[in-house]
């Protein structure tokens, strides 16, 4: 993270100056950034520049740590332990303990709070979105030749009105569902339609998951020799509505004479009935193992339409949940602390890796911290895009990945959680409770007494940090979402 809290009042203030005499934050089209056309020779000297790499980002949606096979877990997911392999675990990989906000920081490198998109997450009747002043990965890759940026699941990030969509937050392409908890089968949130491929309502039939699949595959297929793309895949996988493909739910167990669960959930009984007991498999666990299981083979096939096109080796590929799992929901964040909606250890510690086979090191293991305001930056310097004129909060941890074994330095840095939660090197504050989580991963010791003096020094930043970073609390507005959630240009 940056220096942030050492930062003059004064520089902001520049920098709000700035930013605003820029006209928003449209300074580059892609159009204007044609990525380089490459050198042809009929000499043996190299006849093409080398290409940067092609980006993806596949997210999930409430997994947990121990929702992977790789932590253990019964739930299989062989192609997402396959590539954790064979690229870099990132065994200490943060994120925010929510849909909405974690997108922000994973998409802008700032932290939710200065969005106003802190806390809560985008419900169907809220107005708010992702301002369109701030500046998208996507929008900064553009200047860097990636002409072709989508965006194929869930957005999440605003949609009472035409700006806050994927088309106008810097992607170029977007299939999928514009708010959360659709349902897998029927698309459908609130008695309304919620699948789209640009700003079009979409009818596509299947399971959300699978199409979703497809899509990618289909973007990846169609892919330029001459200019590298960037894929954000946020799957909708596994958060609720618990629906399943009775092939998948088999492999838990399933029996189709045994009655389904009975969902407990109001919210989710008043947001998808009646269709809500499309794909319910006998218990939740098994419903959800299922759900990840066909994300999972999702993934795979992604993957090997990379290898089919023999791009593999050239496309960096990241994979992370959201958040952590909400356990009455089926998911399982054992043996980490807490749940999705907490800024203990099980609501932000998430499952997560990278592989990139020609930029960086294979087979390995990182425990250094990686947050997701970091992803940003990061690509962006292995990018080779050295420059980042506005405000993040995330620093490039590329310099680490290089080196993943490395035991990491000793770091005065912070890493602001949530209003009640901050992290100093291996110190962590939530909740009024101070936890040394190099050594006590699951949170179970509390060292305020003991710490005094580590303790007040954090809930200082704490409080020095909030008042920064949470600037930008905005009214609870709501809206009546339209037909087929269509976006409201007005
Ligand atoms: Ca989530």
């Amino acid at each position: 993270m940056q220096n942030y809290l050492k930062k003059h009042l004064s520089l902001w203030v520049l920098f709000v100056i700035a930013f605003y005499a820029c006209d928003g934050k449209k300074t580059t089209s892609a159009s204007d950034n044609q990525p380089k056309a490459p050198v042809n020779s009929l000499t043996d000297t190299p006849s093409k520049t080398p290409q940067k790499p092609n980006i993806i980002i596949m997210l999930a949606d409430d997994l947990g740590w121990n929702d992977v096979g790789y932590h253990g877990s019964k739930i299989r997911t062989p192609h997402i332990d396959k590539l954790t392999k064979q690229g870099i675990e990132l065994d200490r990989f943060y994120a925010y303990f929510s849909c909405t906000p974690s997108r922000v920081g994973l998409l802008t490198g700032r932290y939710p709070g200065r969005t106003g998109l802190s806390g809560k997450v985008i419900v169907p009747n809220r107005k708010d979105g992702l301002p369109p002043e701030e500046i998208l990965l996507p929008e900064i890759l553009a200047e860097e030749g990636y002409t072709k940026r989508a965006c194929i699941g869930k957005w999440h990030l605003g949609h009472s009105n035409i700006k806050f969509h994927p088309l106008n937050q810097g992607f170029t392409y977007f299939y999928g569902h514009y708010g959360g908890q659709v349902n897998y089968f029927t698309h459908r949130r609130r008695q309304e339609l919620d699948w789209h491929r640009n700003y079009e309502t979409c009818y596509d039939k299947g399971y959300a998951t699978t199409l979703l699949t497809n899509e990618a595959v289909k973007f990846i297929n169609e892919s330029s020799d001459d200019a590298p793309f960037f894929l954000y895949l946020p799957f909708n996988a596994p958060h609720t509505p618990l629906q399943a493909e009775e092939k998948y739910l088999k492999l838990y167990g399933y029996d189709p004479n045994e009655p389904p669960f009975s969902e407990t959930d109001p919210s989710a009984k008043m947001d998808t009935m009646p269709d809500i007991k499309l794909g319910q498999g006998n218990t939740k666990r098994q419903t959800y193992s299922a759900m990840v299981t066909a994300m999972d083979a999702g993934i795979g096939q992604i993957l090997q339409a990379l290898e089919d096109k023999n791009i593999a080796d050239n496309t960096l590929i990241m994979f992370m949940s959201d958040n952590g799992a909400y356990p009455k929901s089926g998911g399982s964040n054992r043996p980490l602390r807490g749940h999705k909606g907490q800024p203990l250890e099980g609501g932000v510690r998430l499952p997560a890796c990278i592989r990139w086979n020609e930029g960086l090191p294979q087979n390995a293991k990182m425990e250094k911290f990686f947050t997701y305001v970091d992803v940003l930056p990061t690509i962006l310097d292995m990018v080779g895009r050295k420059d980042i004129a506005h405000q993040i909060d995330g620093k490039s941890v590329y310099a680490d990945l290089k080196t993943p074994s490395t035991k990491a330095k000793k770091s005065d840095e912070f890493e602001y959680i949530s209003k009640n939660s901050i992290r100093q090197g291996r110190w962590k504050l939530v909740n009024g409770e101070l936890f040394d989580i190099q050594i006590d991963p699951y949170e179970a010791t509390n060292l305020k007494k003991r710490k005094k003096q580590i303790y007040n020094r954090l809930k200082k930043q704490l409080k020095i940090a909030k008042a920064e970073i949470e600037t930008n609390k905005k009214a609870d507005l709501s809206f009546e979402i339209q037909k087929e959630w269509k976006m409201p240009s007005d």
